[in-house]
């Protein structure tokens, strides 16, 4: 029909605490996906390549220290130096596989203490996910699958706290686009409920809309 427009790709993040999966999901997801003829590539953040990334690297690998506010808005600005390029994708039609966002951002931000609204603010505006997908899973079983590194936060308190700012984080996202995924299966089970739920998402009628804006 006149003004059709192709359908787009799929905005797909998966967030959740450290070692509950995430990097294995997203190859996989891409991997299923292309193969069934469906484009798909995959992002990550923080996007350690960019400009913004090379800083945040020294932070987290701690050869720097920076202010907290400093860090937290070189991450959203890490975000902000890809966003063009997501959009893209995303309007070519091609499916956007992203290990970790901007609700990262907010949840290891405000464990230090930086208010809610502050922690959101900078990433206003941003390529708005279509589908959160959350790999639920216990510090204590997340520990247990080959330990932490030395990176800063890589300790069983910090992530006992974000988990809390994630289960808010949850509960203010639209309804139906935070799913919340039991983690502590084999990678097989957990892909199995990943693909349906992307398929759904890829067949909705959301794919006929513009890319939504995040908090907005
Ligand atoms: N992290 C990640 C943040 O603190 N803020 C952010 O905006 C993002 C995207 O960086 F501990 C933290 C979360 C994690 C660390 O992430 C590095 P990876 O996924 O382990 O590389
Ligand atoms: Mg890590």
């Amino acid at each position: 029909a006149a003004g059709a427009r192709q359908r787009r790709g799929a905005f797909i993040v998966f967030e959740g605490l450290d070692r509950s999966g995430k990097s294995t999901q997203v190859a996989r997801l891409v991997q299923q996906l292309n193969e069934r003829g469906v484009k798909a590539v995959a992002a990550r953040f923080p996007d350690r390549t960019l400009t913004t990334g090379k800083m945040i690297d020294s932070y987290l690998s701690q050869k720097a220290d920076l202010d907290d506010r400093a860090i937290h808005l070189l991450f959203s600005a890490n975000r902000w130096e890809r966003a063009n390029q997501i959009l893209e994708d995303l309007n070519r039609g091609t499916t956007v596989v992203c290990d970790r966002y901007a609700f990262s951002g907010i949840a290891f931000s405000a464990i230090k203490g930086l208010s809610w609204s502050w922690c959101r603010a900078p990433d206003i505006g941003l390529p708005a996910p279509d589908l959160v997908l959350f790999l639920r899973i216990s510090p204590s079983a997340a520990q247990s699958r080959g330990g932490f590194g030395d990176e800063r936060y890589e300790k069983t308190e910090v992530q006992q706290r974000v988990k809390g700012a994630f289960k808010r984080l949850g509960e203010s996202v639209e309804e139906g686009k935070w799913v919340e995924l039991e983690a502590d299966r084999g990678v097989d089970e957990v892909g199995q409920e990943v693909l349906r739920r992307v398929e759904e998402v890829l067949q909705g009628a959301g794919m006929d809309k513009e890319v939504g804006k995040l908090w907005t």
